[in-house]
């Protein structure tokens, strides 16, 4: 029977990897790890209590908010803002960064951005959802972050990591040295060690994207996915079309299974519609750490300039030489202007 190692003793385990660490991102990452729980629990019995459906209100990028949107938000920030680690938090929910003024939190010197739950339009009908977060160190030294603190590049990312509630709520995350990913044990109620080293396939017959805005993608995009549909047994082509509406549940699969992930710019979204800092960057983080690669058809989500909150950005991420194929296309059908 393989020990079980549960995401508190490997967080500890793993402190020794920062020689200046005294704890505090490990009992961030634990906090993170406790409002998972919380989430997970109504997310998986969403249907059972009247928490399914729209709040009535819209967010800062005027979508409709989910009750679930609301609650796993609230949950965060609160699991946050009771921690003592996070002086300042950045949520796809809020318009503006929430300051943490807490006592406890007065010296706290990591700031993290979040999307809540990600894909919860798919809650209503059962499909899997995600939250992904992204963890900086503030460069301030005292007061208030400023927002030269808030709107850090994706290189300066101490920690990135998603949880999804699928089949069964994983916690998987980088601090930088590879990725790990924690299987949630209900009877328990412990994230544990499952997926040790995660690496993404260097390629892949996957890719997911969300062909209803065929017509209105750039000609790189349709000349890949043109690609993908061609027969070519050398290449093991044509590949499988596979796209739930959810980034966190298609990146998963395309983590363990090899694939590419595209969201490029539309017609109605000029610029993408993923959110860089909390979406794309982390999600970037790891996918690099996990031996993959993330650009934005030309350049590598994680050097891009982060100028806004709630900025967005075309992504290509996944396996490195599916990734490499698009972009060829991309710069090849559709150069940079
Ligand atoms: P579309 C969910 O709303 C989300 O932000 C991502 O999780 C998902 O990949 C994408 O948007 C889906 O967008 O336009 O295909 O419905």
């Amino acid at each position: 029977m393989s020990k079980i190692k549960t995401l508190g003793q490997f967080i500890i385990e793993k402190q020794a990897d920062f020689p200046y660490a005294k704890g505090e991102l490990s009992r961030l990452l634990r906090d993170i790890g406790i409002a998972a729980k919380i989430v997970n629990r109504e997310v998986n019995k969403a249907g059972l209590v009247n928490i399914l459906g729209e709040a009535g209100t819209t967010n800062v990028q005027g979508e409709g908010q989910k009750l679930l949107d609301v609650y796993a938000n609230d949950q965060f920030i609160g699991a946050l803002q009771s921690g003592g680690e996070c002086c300042t938090v950045i949520s796809e929910e809020n318009d503006e960064y929430i300051t943490i003024n807490s006592d406890i939190s007065k010296n706290a010197k990591y700031i993290v951005a979040i999307d809540p739950l990600d894909g919860s339009s798919n809650i209503d009908v059962n499909v899997a959802v995600g939250t992904i977060f992204s963890i900086y160190r503030r460069k301030s030294t005292d007061g208030n972050a400023t927002i030269d603190d808030i709107l850090q590049g994706g290189t300066e990312q101490v920690a990135a990591g998603y949880i999804i509630y699928g089949s069964s709520t994983m916690l998987v995350y980088t601090t930088g040295k590879g990725v790990n990913g924690f299987t949630l044990d209900p009877s328990i109620g412990e994230f544990c060690l499952s997926h040790p080293e995660m690496k993404i396939p260097k390629d892949g017959t996957i890719y997911s994207i969300n062909e209803g805005y065929y017509t209105h993608f750039p000609d790189g995009v349709k000349k890949f996915i043109k690609y993908c549909q061609v027969e070519d047994k050398t290449t093991n082509r044509p590949y499988t079309s596979r796209y739930i509406g959810s980034m966190v549940g298609d990146l998963h699969r395309n983590m363990i299974k090899g694939g590419i992930f595209i969201y490029p710019v539309t017609a109605q979204a000029p610029n993408g519609k993923l959110r860089l800092v909390y979406e794309c960057n982390p999600m970037a983080f790891i996918i690099e750490q996990a031996g993959g690669k993330a650009t934005n058809g030309y350049e590598r989500i994680l050097t891009l300039d982060v100028k806004e909150l709630h900025q967005r950005s075309a992504i290509f991420i996944g396996s490195e030489n599916m990734v490499k194929k698009a972009e060829e296309m991309m710069q090849m059908f559709s150069p940079q202007k």
